[in-house]
């Protein structure tokens, strides 16, 4: 407590703030100041609320452009940890303004609208904020933030009381001059503490019911009550394999255990019924469709083999799934595409970008449109209620999810959304193959075991797998059946065990006569090399 300075010395010390009571109700108030964002933005429906759409602005801004963190980047759980890290950033942040307002209170409110100036920014800049449900959510969440503060300041404050000293029963202990009542400044502990402890509680309550109605995936109902139309043509899976390995990859991913990599912090929810996707740019004809206008067109089922370009050697960032879709040729057909169009760039509700050469979706390869997987509508995670599938381009440069636009431009005009940051324009997938069996630092018993995996040239097909094994000639190993050129192969070598340790390497050659190249290369910048291979122990 600060000594008085001026004035009679009976006058109450001016009323100051503990450290830590400052500090606390800045932390709180921020608190309150993200829940009424949240709150705000699930009340406006809005896709983004202030700390999603800064999170977004981060992996667009900073993140991406750290290629090394960008292939992890896309992880869900790095996401979570990004929005974590905002929050911690912004209650932190809470703490630096209480503090600062003990010198001067002016500083908290400034502090808060600069925060919700921030946030606002962000969220009208967001492909899906709008500036209307920025103003709104950044208006509550700093109209909060600065009454939670006042509020919490007000319970925090000394007051001054007078009180008539106690009355001592023995006489001899009352000293002389005691006056019959003195003033004293005390704090309301129990107020602030039920202050701060009900505000913590109402915001986490509004952030979890907000985060609950907002993650919903609304766009699960609308899949179950899709009825998907008959495609004109099927190229389905081989009914089975020839052979099978326990832990070998299924020829056909599993919808649930599909890789899933995007920048998308919250996965788009995208209402069919007011959803349009766009042909425009360089044709003759621009056109917009509508979801049951694109499922009445005549389709095709393809099965195709994707692979994300962060791919390592041996990873499983790569799927192959059945699409049903329309051609994308179709499509270009119908708006006619002009002379020097080169560049096909697919767009996304949440801003994504990618592009690819105009030729790859009329060299007669499989490039859809499609709108289901497996059977079903696609996933929300995987693209609903349509995105790009060309069979032989990495996902970055083709795969647009959450399709809005298809925009033909030319081959300089426009970069999609990888390239800026470092990522080649081009992307054809690398010939490649991968053991599954046996897992790494699998020890086996001596005698027959077997050997298999899967490798894939999406639009080309494979041709060969062979088999190392330590310092021994390739061996040519069993391939499995394919529905088309546009998917991997399974394939199997039984192999005859010997104790000891050893180094198992695949490589495959593709219907071109290429053999994957030895030399290891990371992802960056188009896409990794080298043959994978697995350690072994046999007893
Ligand atoms: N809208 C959008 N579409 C996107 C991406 C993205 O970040 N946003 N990522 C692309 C990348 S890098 C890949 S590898 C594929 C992955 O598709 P999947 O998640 O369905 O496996 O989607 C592509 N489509
Ligand atoms: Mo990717």
């Amino acid at each position: 407590m600060q000594p008085p300075t001026t004035g009679r010395p009976t006058e109450v010390p001016s009323p100051t703030i503990s450290r830590r009571a400052a500090a606390m109700s800045g932390f709180v108030a921020a608190g309150v100041a993200l829940a009424a964002g949240e709150l705000a933005a699930a009340a406006v429906d809005s896709a983004q609320s202030p700390v999603t759409a800064v999170g977004s602005e981060f992996i667009d801004r900073f993140a991406a452009r750290l290629k090394e963190l960008a292939v992890r980047l896309f992880g869900t759980n790095d996401k979570k940890a990004l929005v974590t890290g905002i929050v911690v950033v912004s209650l932190i942040l809470g703490i630096v303004l209480g503090l600062a307002a003990r010198r001067r209170w002016i500083a908290a409110p400034l502090g808060f609208a600069a925060f919700g100036a921030v946030g606002a920014w962000a969220m009208s800049t967001d492909p899906q904020g709008t500036t209307s449900d920025a103003v709104i959510c950044a208006a509550a969440a700093v109209l909060s933030g600065v009454a939670a503060f006042g509020l919490l300041w007000r319970l925090a404050r000394p007051s001054a009381i007078s009180i008539r000293p106690p009355q001592d029963p023995s006489p001899s202990a009352t000293p002389v001059g005691t006056p019959a009542r003195i003033r004293q400044t005390i704090v309301d502990r129990r107020a602030f503490l039920a202050g701060t402890a009900g505000l913590a509680v109402v915001a986490g309550s509004a952030t979890a019911w907000s985060r609950r109605v907002r993650s919903a995936d609304t766009v699960a109902a609308v899949r179950r009550s899709t009825v998907l139309p008959r495609p004109r043509r099927s190229t389905l899976p081989p009914a089975s394999q020839p052979f099978d390995a326990p832990g070998l990859t299924p020829y056909v991913t599993a919808t649930d255990d599909f890789y899933r990599i995007d920048t998308a912090l919250l996965t788009p929810q995208v209402d069919p019924a007011g959803w349009i996707l766009s042909l425009k740019g360089m044709v003759d004809s621009p056109f917009s469709i509508t979801y049951d206008e694109l499922l009445a067109m005549e389709s095709v089922e393809e099965t195709v083999t994707i692979q994300c370009v962060s791919n390592e050697v041996g990873g499983h960032l790569v799927g192959n799934a059945v699409w049903q879709g329309v051609p994308l040729s179709a499509l270009l057909d119908r708006a006619g595409v002009r002379d020097g169009a080169t560049q096909i760039v697919g767009r996304s509700v949440d801003g994504f970008t990618a592009g690819f050469p105009t030729a790859a979706a009329l060299d007669g390869r499989t490039a859809l449109v499609a709108y289901a997987m497996n059977g079903e509508p696609l996933p929300a995670d995987h693209g609903f209620p349509a995105r790009l599938v060309v069979s032989g381009l990495y996902g970055y440069v083709s795969a647009t999810k959450w399709l809005e636009s298809i925009e033909l431009t030319t081959w300089e005009d426009f970069d999609g959304y990888w390239v800026p940051r470092g990522w080649s324009k081009e992307g054809p997938i690398k010939t490649m193959s991968r053991i599954d069996v046996p897992s790494n630092d699998a020890e086996l018993v001596a005698g027959p075991q077997p050997i298999a995996g899967v490798a894939w040239a999406p639009n080309i097909g494979i041709e060969r797998i062979e088999v190392q094994v330590d310092d021994g000639g390739w061996i040519e190993a069993e391939l499995g059946r394919t529905a088309s050129d546009d998917t991997w192969v399974q394939w199997h070598l039984a192999w005859d065990a010997t104790p000891g340790r050893h180094r198992i390497q695949v490589r495959a050659t593709d219907a071109t006569g290429y053999t994957q190249t030895a030399v290891r290369a990371d992802p960056a910048p188009d896409g990794a090399t080298g043959w994978h291979f697995r350690d072994v122990t046999v007893a």
